[in-house]
C-alpha cells in the first residue's frame, strides 16, 4: 500500500551519504524501535547515521545496542552534516523539539544566525508516522494511520527492500510493535501487525528472551511508586473514568523520573467498567501533563485536542497550564460531558 512512498524513500537513502533520524521527546518503545530499525536500514544502504532524541535514550531498553550514536542537540553533531532528515513517530512538527522544528521549517540544520558554518543545504525531510492528523510536514510522507506502530511501517519498508527481519532489525521492529499495541491487545492491533510479528518470529526472534528484556527490568522503586499510585486511583462518571494524579512531591520522594511512569496510564483501564483512564502528572505549579487511554470505543484524542495535544483514538496526551487540582477538575468534566453525549 506504500509502494510509491517506499520507492521515493529508497531513492533518498540511495542518494544520501549521511542521514539524521529524529524522533519525539520522551521516546517510547515505538520511537526507539522505529529509529533503531531505520538506522539499521540506513546503515545497510551505506549511510552514516545519527539519531536525534531531544530528551535522550530511555535508560532501560530491550535492544542490545543502538545502531547509531544518539544526540540531544544539533551541536553534538559536530561536522556531521546530513543530506536527509527522517522523522519517525512524530505526529506533528513540534514533537521532536525546537531544533528539529526549525529544521523542518527551514530545511536546514539549525545553527546560530551569525555562524560562519551556517548550513544551507537542501535537506530532504522524510516523515514516517502513524498518527491520525499528521500534518504531512515532510517532502516525502510515509504516513499510515491504520498502522499500529511507526515500527510497523519501517518493518514493511525493510521487507520492501528485501532485508530479512532477523536479529537486531527484527527486535527493533518488534519492540515498536509490542509497545504500541500493548502486546497485541489494543484496538489498533490488526491482522497485519500480528502477521508482521509472526514473520519476525519466523526470522528467529527469541520471544521469551526478548519479552524478559523488555518487561522484567523494573527498579524496586518503580514497583513501589506504582503501588502507591494504584492506591490513589479514583473512579468518576459512574465508574467510567479511572483517574490518578501524580504530584512532583511524590516523584521527588521516590527519587524517580517521568520515564518511571511510562505505561502506567494503560493500567487504569484494568478496572472493570472503566472506559477511560486519565493520568495527570504535575510538572510545575501551573503545568500538568495529561495522559489518556481508552479501549478504542472512546476517542481520547478528541479530548487532548481541546488542550492542543495529540495522539491516537485510544492513547493521547496534552499539556495543561493549570495547577494539578484544577486541571483534574477541568479534564474530568470534559471527559464526562463527552461520555454523556456519547450515549454512555
Ligand atoms: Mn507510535
Amino acid at each position: 500500500m506504500f509502494d510509491n512512498a517506499f520507492k521515493a524513500v529508497k531513492e533518498v537513502l540511495d542518494k544520501a551519504g549521511r542521514v539524521l533520524i529524529a524522533t519525539h521527546v520522551v521516546a517510547d518503545g515505538d520511537a526507539v524501535g522505529s529509529s533503531a530499525a531505520l538506522a539499521l536500514i540506513a546503515r545497510h544502504s551505506g549511510c552514516d547515521t545519527r539519531i536525534f532524541m531531544r530528551t535522550g535514550l530511555p535508560s532501560e531498553i530491550p535492544l542490545r545496542a543502538m545502531p547509531a550514536p544518539v544526540v540531544r542537540y544539533c551541536a553534538e553533531l559536530g561536522d556531521f552534516i546530513p543530506d536527509a532528515a527522517f522523522f519517525v513517530d512524530c505526529g506533528d512538527r513540534r514533537r521532536a523539539g525546537p531544533e528539529m522544528e526549525r529544521l523542518i521549517l527551514k530545511r536546514e540544520l539549525p545553527v546560530p544566525e551569525d555562524s560562519e558554518e551556517r548550513r544551507r543545504l537542501p535537506l530532504t525531510v522524510v516523515n514516517i508516522d502513524h498518527h491520525a492528523a499528521n500534518p504531512m510536514f515532510g517532502d516525502i510522507n510515509l504516513v499510515g494511520e491504520k498502522c499500529a506502530a511507526t515500527a510497523e511501517i519501517v518493518g514493511l519498508f525493510a521487507e520492501y527492500l528485501g532485508l530479512p527481519l532477523a536479529g537486531d532489525l527484527g527486535e527493533a521492529v518488534y519492540y515498536g510493535l509490542v509497545t504500541d499495541t500493548g502486546n497485541f491487545t489494543f484496538a489498533n492491533t490488526h491482522a497485519g501487525s500480528l502477521a508482521l510479528g509472526a514473520r519476525i518470529l519466523a526470522a528467529g526472534l527469541d520471544v521469551a528472551d526478548f519479552s524478559k528484556r523488555c518487561d522484567n527490568n523494573w527498579s524496586l522503586g518503580r514497583m513501589r511508586l506504582w503501588g502507591t499510585l494504584m492506591r490513589g486511583v479514583n473512579l468518576f462518571a459512574d465508574g467510567a473514568v479511572a483517574c490518578c494524579t501524580v504530584s512532583r512531591r511524590l516523584m521527588e520522594e521516590f527519587g524517580l523520573g517521568n520515564e518511571d511512569l511510562e505505561g502506567f496510564a494503560s493500567w487504569l483501564r484494568r478496572v472493570k467498567g472503566v472506559r477511560v483512564g486519565l493520568l495527570l502528572r504535575e510538572d510545575g505549579p501551573e503545568n500538568c501533563k495529561i495522559s489518556l487511554r481508552s479501549m478504542g470505543d472512546f476517542d481520547v484524542r478528541a479530548v487532548t485536542a481541546v488542550y492542543g495535544g495529540g495522539g491516537h483514538v485510544s492513547a493521547a496526551g496534552a499539556t495543561v497550564r493549570l495547577p494539578l487540582a484544577q486541571a483534574e477538575t477541568m479534564v474530568l468534566k470534559e471527559i464526562a460531558d463527552r461520555l454523556r453525549t456519547d450515549g454512555a
